[in-house]
């Protein structure tokens, strides 16, 4: 028996299945389970997948979760490392022997009555060799589906992982729904995440969010890389050269959008390589390399509309050798296909809401979930870069921070050098949304898009941002975004989507030395010269809003990261220290 086969076993002699399957990724197997989650299969005593109208959205399928269990449980989330330090204030954190006990207690028997999936799966082409090799059990086949979507699925990697006990490790059961016995736990040491009681694809679907970031993390601490919440994309000017950049956005805030933006700039085009989650190396070479792990967008559906991300809307109608699955849309009955806010087109007449009930537009309710969501695989991405199976990846000349910032920060402004750039993206914050159950729309401070996704202490993190800093030849510029600014009346005074290519642009000619910038104290701002406005419609105020820098809105906001800080202690570097007092003292404020 193999390590990976004895590891199975015994956690079939916890849960109890009635049954243990061990999926090949195969096309034909995904149709199978598919069919058998239609017609057998039930989760929270309804069937698992409804059929859409496949004359419009091919193979597509929609799936409605537990009323309960609609976004990532940031609260019931644990990263258990040995001591608590290591996990630092950004996590919560339970003794691992301790998590251990519960989550076997938690977890006796609980896939009785359903079949246990064994999935394989890579992280990264399996030829990389920055990717991973690792096995998730679970007892839904939406989490199978999802799996196939988001992964390079296939029984290979049983192979690959043959002798070795080293793999990549993740035990999920929806359980009972009780989110009182919900609980996502990390074993960083062990490479191992222990999910009960959610179905929803942060909490349940572990190579993404669990292991790409959180554990990954602390893998990439270890060994020298970095693993980060970030879209990658090549942009191709008119002279046709490709810039590849990457750019961490908080959670809902558009990074799909931006991975495939449709640009407004005649000449220019996007080319995607990832949405979400970018794992980067510092290369032979001495420039920072980035792979997209993952194979599948799992992206926020209201809002998409052919004129904020036509790509995506292109993509979700193009599912051919992978299924597309909408989860907590609502339904237009009429016509069987998916529906959402923001959708392009009137709201259907009639329509069943996120829980299948007749909607009712009078009553104000949302049909859709504000965090019903699209799994769809990047291949069906018309914009998907010829780079994406490339096992290096792509070297990287600029890294974007972003935010949700309705006040205070500019337009974009780029760092002054590694160790600024490394202050720049610890101090971002941001509005926040309903991708994780939350108050919406409550500023905090998200450093690098990182705060519910470092696997261990965020100060520790920025020491080894500084550290992987040092072995850079050839770093990337840095640069901080906010498309979210607005006026007195609340109105955003720059129109985003296929507009931010006029940001990416003044971006590409930064690091291509074609432009100049202007220095304030927070960094560096563009030129107004230098910012193609052409064709745009907007006042000279608002131009002149979007890029002011205020002293008083900066003096606050730097008493605010203090406070953030504090709450790490004395582990924050001293470099951003540093940095702090730097930024105080151009803002005039005493130290
Ligand atoms: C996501 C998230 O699903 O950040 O990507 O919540
Ligand atoms: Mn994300």
């Amino acid at each position: 028996m193999t390590p990976l086969e004895r590891w199975v076993e015994e956690q079939a002699a916890l849960t109890k299945p009635d049954k243990v399957y061990w999926c090949d990724g195969s096309e034909e197997e995904a149709h199978r389970l598919i069919e058998s989650g239609m017609k057998e299969e039930r989760v929270a005593g309804r069937p698992v997948f409804y059929e859409l109208n496949h004359a419009t959205f091919p193979n597509s399928y929609l799936h409605r979760s537990h009323p309960t269990d609609v976004a990532r449980t940031e609260h019931l989330t644990f990263v258990c490392h040995p001591d608590r330090e290591t996990a630092g204030a950004n996590n919560n954190w339970m003794d691992p022997e301790e998590a251990k006990e519960k989550m076997r207690k938690l977890s006796d028997g609980c896939m009785r009555g359903r079949t246990m999936y064994v999935l394989p799966y890579m992280m990264g082409h399996p030829d990389s060799p920055y990717s991973k090799a690792c096995i998730q059990l679970t007892d839904v086949s939406y989490v199978a589906i999802s799996m196939r979507i988001m992964t390079r699925m296939t029984k290979d990697v049983v192979g690959k992982i043959g002798q070795r006990g080293d793999f990549v490790k993740g035990l999920h059961s929806i359980g009972d729904f009780d989110p009182n016995k919900r609980f996502i736990m990390h074993f960083p040491d062990e490479h191992f995440v222990w999910s009960i009681g959610s179905g929803y694809g942060g909490n349940a679907l572990l190579g993404k969010k669990c292991f790409a970031l959180r554990i990954a993390s602390w893998i990439g601490l270890k060994e020298g890389w970095l693993a980060e919440h970030m879209v990658i994309m090549g942009i191709q000017d008119p002279a046709g050269h490709v810039t590849y950049v990457t750019a961490a956005l908080p959670s809902a805030c558009g990074k799909t959008n931006l991975a495939m933006l449709e640009s407004a700039l005649p000449g220019y085009k996007i080319w995607t390589i990832g949405d979400d989650i970018a794992w980067l190396n510092v290369g032979l070479d001495g420039r920072l390399w980035a792979i997209n792990p993952e194979t599948g967008f799992f992206g926020v559906a209201p809002g998409t509309s052919m004129k904020t991300n036509p790509n995506m809307m292109r993509t979700l109608k193009k599912g051919i050798f992978y299924p597309t699955l909408f989860t907590n849309t609502a339904l237009n009955i009429d016509t069987n296909e998916p529906w959402w806010e923001g959708m392009d087109g009137q709201a259907p007449d009639n329509a069943a809401d996120w829980q299948g009930n007749k909607w009712d537009a009078s009553s104000g309710a949302k049909a859709a979930h504000p965090n019903s969501r699209f799994t769809a695989s990047v291949y069906q991405c018309p914009t998907l870069s010829p780079e994406f199976d490339n096992p290096k990846g792509v070297p990287i000349s600029a890294v974007i921070f972003g935010g949700k910032r309705t006040h205070v920060k500019p337009l974009v402004v780029e760092g002054m050098n590694w160790q600024n750039n490394v202050f720049l993206g610890s101090r971002m914050g941001s509005e926040t949304t309903a991708a994780a159950t939350h108050q919406e729309g409550v500023m905090r401070r998200d450093p690098m898009a990182m705060l519910p996704f470092c696997g261990y202490n965020m100060a520790d993190y920025f020491g080894h941002w500084l550290k992987i800093g040092k072995r850079l030849i050839h770093p990337p510029r840095v640069f901080s975004v906010n498309w979210f600014r607005t006026d007195e009346k609340g109105r955003y005074l720059w129109p985003g989507f296929g507009e931010n290519i006029r940001v990416l642009k003044w971006i590409i000619d930064r690091v291509n030395s074609r432009v100049g910038a202007k220095e304030t104290p927070i960094g560096l701002v563009p030129h107004l010269k230098d910012f193609s406005l052409d064709g745009l419609n907007i006042s000279k105020e608002s131009l002149e809003k979007l890029f002011d820098v205020d002293a008083d809105e900066w003096r606050k906001e730097a008493g605010d990261i203090e406070e953030f800080y504090k709450k790490f202690g004395a582990r924050i570097p001293k470099e951003i220290w540093t940095e702090l007092h730097s930024l105080k003292a151009k803002l005039g404020m005493s130290q």
